[in-house]
């Protein structure tokens, strides 16, 4: 039998003008990445950052790149320094660059050029409420999303936030390429599950890449 009848098989969907979902396109390579993230996490620690409102964010944080997303009271925006370390953001890894400008490309997003990629760690029970990213300098360009470990039920909304969710199972190796016509469409994530089958994996990661500046 051929092994590779058995290997992930990739599969773009697409889910919305603008929104195209590459299937388990990471898949093979999620150790990897999870090794690259711990290692980023070393020099620039995940921690629960607040909203402008106080409330304290369930996925834990962190960023790569030559910005970075924050949350505090004085509100949300893009800084060059960790606030905590003020020390510039570690590099953005050019595996992880390539990755994303790959797959916005065959998305239909030529140009993209991110240089902020934030990390979201979600310990069991971790969502995320329904909100739209509006604070990158360039709304033409694309966001990019890769998970990993534990899946999620993702909520893809309209434009305002009493339209209609339909949920997007994002898991381990998903690559969720989202600009044009969505680019401001309010999402968010359901509260993440335990996977019986997986019972030493505690955690899902989301990586976006953006351009923030
Ligand atoms: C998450 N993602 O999947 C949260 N935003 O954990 C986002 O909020 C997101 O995946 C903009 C574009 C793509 C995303
Ligand atoms: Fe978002």
């Amino acid at each position: 039998m051929n092994a590779e009848l058995f290997a992930a098989q990739p599969r773009k969907v697409e889910i919305l003008a603008g929104a195209t979902l590459f299937k388990a396109r990471l898949k093979n390579e999620a150790d990897e990445f999870l090794r690259t993230i711990a290692k980023i996490a070393a020099e620039a620690p995940f921690r629960h950052m607040v909203t402008p409102g106080g409330q304290k964010i369930s996925a834990a944080m962190t960023n790569c790149g030559n910005s970075g997303w924050i949350s505090d009271r004085k509100g949300y925006r893009y800084a060059q320094v960790a606030p905590e370390r003020n020390q510039p953001w570690p590099l953005m890894p050019e595996r992880f660059r390539k990755q994303a400008i790959d797959a916005a490309r065959e998305a239909g997003f030529p140009n993209f050029s991110p240089d902020a990629c934030l990390i979201n760690r979600y310990a069991i029970g971790a969502k995320m409420g329904l909100h739209q990213d509006r604070d990158e300098a360039d709304l033409t360009q694309p966001i990019v999303s890769f998970s990993f470990g534990l899946a999620a039920a993702f909520q893809l909304g309209g434009a305002t936030r009493k339209d209609k969710t339909q949920k997007i199972l994002l898991e381990e190796g998903d690559v969720f390429v989202w600009g044009g016509p969505a680019r401001l469409f309010f999402h968010g994530v359901l509260p993440i599950k335990a996977d019986a089958a997986r019972p030493h994996t505690l955690y899902r990661f989301n990586l976006t890449f953006r351009r923030a500046a």
